[in-house]
């Protein structure tokens, strides 16, 4: 017989008749508030590393300024932490002190 993970079993042998569709665990990327990084360094931030257009940079911008923190994307680990990383080395070079975290979904 074959149950409903597609094992097919017989009295002796049980065979694995599908592969499992396993998605990755994704990770939150947000960008912090500060009192110092400039509204337009992170728009800058928001569209060339997120990839995000000015209008909606903008508006993600204004969001984290009222509300301490906001979404900038959604990716797997390795991903999420290359942008991160991304993120403040060119607050470094620009000395600005803006925070980049990852929480797992
Ligand atoms: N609060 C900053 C200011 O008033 C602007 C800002 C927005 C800083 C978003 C960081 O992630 C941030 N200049």
């Amino acid at each position: 017989m074959t149950d409903q993970s597609g094992t097919h079993t017989d009295e002796r042998i049980k065979i694995k008749e599908r592969q499992e569709v396993k998605r990755p665990p994704m990770f939150k990327v947000y960008l912090l508030n500060d009192d110092y990084t400039t509204m337009e360094f992170v728009v800058h931030i928001l569209e060339k590393i997120f990839h995000i257009n000015t209008v909606k940079a903008s508006q993600i911008m204004l969001h984290v300024h009222k509300n301490g923190k906001g979404l900038a994307g959604v990716y797997t680990k390795g991903i999420a932490e290359t942008k991160i990383a991304a993120v403040h080395e060119m607050a470094q070079l620009n000395g600005f002190p803006l925070k980049c975290i990852m929480e797992k979904e």
